[in-house]
């Protein structure tokens, strides 16, 4: 059996900052006039931050200069980092530390695939940054999910195959870029969003370590 390496994506996987990212987009929605819902915020998930503002930009028909929508990035992500700032271990969702633990047992190597240049902040707050043998993030990458750029970064930084490699990913672009990268899906969420993975949970406490091992031949 082939070499195995595990990556996991951030938001939504490992922690839920959807929540934070939402209260942040939605005051400056707000600020600027227009409201943003919850429901909305689903297209957010896995999008990069300038994407993003793009994104709510046209639901609030707003136009803006260069110079605006640079200011308002910042604006958000200052708002965002500020929830970051009070996150600690207890925001891990349940069983991830887990899995973590389990295949650092095993030696397998362990990468972070995510969109979010807040990811290494976020990976220390919540004291999980030791598991991770390599981060890709947003500041790694040139093309957003479902390009597999990401992925097949933490591939060849795991040194192990793209077909022999595992991700863990709760948007739709994430799973269509392990797709693309030909790595085996595994949606954490709502199954009928997350269709095209190869396999599907709702989160990590229906995972059996049983599964894992299969996947990894021990
Ligand atoms: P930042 P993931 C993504 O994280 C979030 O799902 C998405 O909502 C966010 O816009 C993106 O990170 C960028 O985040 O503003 O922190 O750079 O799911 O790919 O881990
Ligand atoms: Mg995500």
């Amino acid at each position: 059996m082939q070499k195995v390496g595990f990556i996991f994506d951030l938001d939504g996987v490992i922690v839920d900052t959807a929540k934070y990212h939402y209260r942040a987009w939605k005051k400056l929605a707000n600020d600027l006039g227009f409201e943003f819902t919850e429901e909305q915020n689903e297209l957010f998930k896995g999008v990069s931050r300038k994407r993003c503002l793009e994104i709510l930009l046209d639901i609030g028909a707003i136009e803006a200069s260069q110079e605006q929508f640079d200011t308002w990035m910042v604006e958000k992500n200052l708002d965002y980092l500020a929830y970051i700032d009070a996150m600690d271990a207890s925001e891990i969702l349940p069983d991830v530390s887990k899995i973590l633990k389990f295949l650092e047992n095993q030696n397998i190597p362990i990468a972070l695939g995510s969109a979010s240049k807040n990811a290494r902040p976020i990976l220390e707050k919540v004291k999980l940054l030791p598991y991770f043998d390599f981060i890709v993030d947003g500041n790694s990458v040139t093309e957003a999910k479902p390009n597999p750029e990401v992925f097949l970064i933490a591939a060849q930084k795991m040194n192990v195959e793209p077909e022999c490699c595992i991700v863990f990913e709760d948007a739709v672009a994430g799973i269509g870029a392990a797709n693309n990268a030909k790595m085996t899906s595994i949606g954490i969420g709502d199954a009928d969003v997350l269709s095209e993975a190869d396999f599907n949970f709702r989160d990590f406490t229906e995972i059996d370590l049983e599964f894992i091992k299969e996947l990894v031949g021990v």
